[in-house]
């Protein structure tokens, strides 16, 4: 067995995690959880650290939680999942949603049950063409989450949606990007470099500006379109009292390449 389940590097402003742990099909682990919130929050609190690169070593990007910690031969009675969404896979989400840089996703492999769910709800998702994603809580009784059963209806609609869930069916990664489930699909042996290229891109973009952009893309869906403009309003009122907008002005009119710095 690996012995870290979660590596973490960062390069000129990336921060590249990787669930590390190939044998199991990066099946998700109580310290896996752990170490995931707590890069998390280590992303939030370093400026230095502008884009977020997530991907998984070996064949699978993520199996979802490791069944192996549910065997029921090994309990007492039936143990509280709510306890563990509550306390591990909320937690996640809400620190991928609340995070203002962008986190693009390289699905290299199999990505299911939890383990899809955390990928879609990365801000990029970047597939290899031989991966598929596979809503697997039906196959055990449980219910998409880590905010799937909000996403899949969010991103393709309440008919693919529950096909999905309810049969869980593999998604290949060509038509996940056909539906508009993810991104890109790309070739396998480009999937990292490509999302390499991209992260370097956002790590030297105007951090501030893009943060702002995915809030203002995550509340479309909980307001309508008065309140939203209103919302527009604000944000691009911060946007243009950052360095960084001026310096893209200024470049545009010199004809040159900005030198965005990512602060307020
Ligand atoms: O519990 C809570 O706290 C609530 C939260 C739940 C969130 C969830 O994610 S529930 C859903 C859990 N995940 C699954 O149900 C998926 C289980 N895995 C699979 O269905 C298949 O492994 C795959 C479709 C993902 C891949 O199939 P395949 O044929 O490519 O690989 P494999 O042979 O099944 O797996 C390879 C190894 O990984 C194997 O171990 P072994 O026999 O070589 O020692 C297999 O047991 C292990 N593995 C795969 N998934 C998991 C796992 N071990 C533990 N947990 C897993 N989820």
């Amino acid at each position: 067995m690996s012995e870290n389940p979660l590596l973490a590097v960062t390069e000129e402003g990336v921060r590249k995690i990787t669930f590390n742990r190939p044998d199991k099909l990066n099946s998700f682990n109580a310290v896996m959880g752990e170490q995931l919130s707590a890069e998390l929050d280590h992303c939030a609190q370093n400026a230095e650290i502008r884009a977020l690169l997530i991907t998984g070593a070996g064949r699978a990007f993520c199996a979802g939680q490791d069944l192996g910690d549910r065997d029921p031969a090994k309990m007492d009675g039936p143990p509280d999942l709510g306890k563990t969404i509550e306390g591990t896979y909320n937690p996640i989400v809400r620190r991928m949603r609340a995070l203002e840089k962008p986190i693009i996703c390289a699905v290299n492999g199999v990505a299911a049950g939890a383990g899809a769910n955390l990928a879609l709800g990365c801000d990029i998702v970047l597939a290899a063409e031989s991966a598929r994603f596979i809503q697997a809580f039906a196959k055990i009784g449980l219910i998409p989450d880590s905010g799937g059963s909000w996403l899949l209806p969010t991103l393709i609609g309440e008919a693919r949606a529950k096909a999905l869930a309810l049969t869980a069916a593999p998604l290949d990664a060509p038509t996940a990007a056909a539906w508009g489930l993810i991104w890109k699909a790309v070739p396998d042996d480009q999937l990292i470099e490509e999302a390499t290229r991209l992260a370097a891109s956002f790590a030297s973009g105007p951090t501030v500006g893009l943060g702002l952009t995915k809030r203002a893309i995550q509340a479309a869906a909980s307001q309508p379109l008065d309140a939203h403009l209103d919302l527009e309003r604000d944000l691009q009122r911060e946007a243009g009292r950052t360095p960084d907008y001026a310096e893209g002005v200024a470049a545009f009119l010199a004809k040159r390449a900005p030198n965005f710095k990512g602060v307020r």
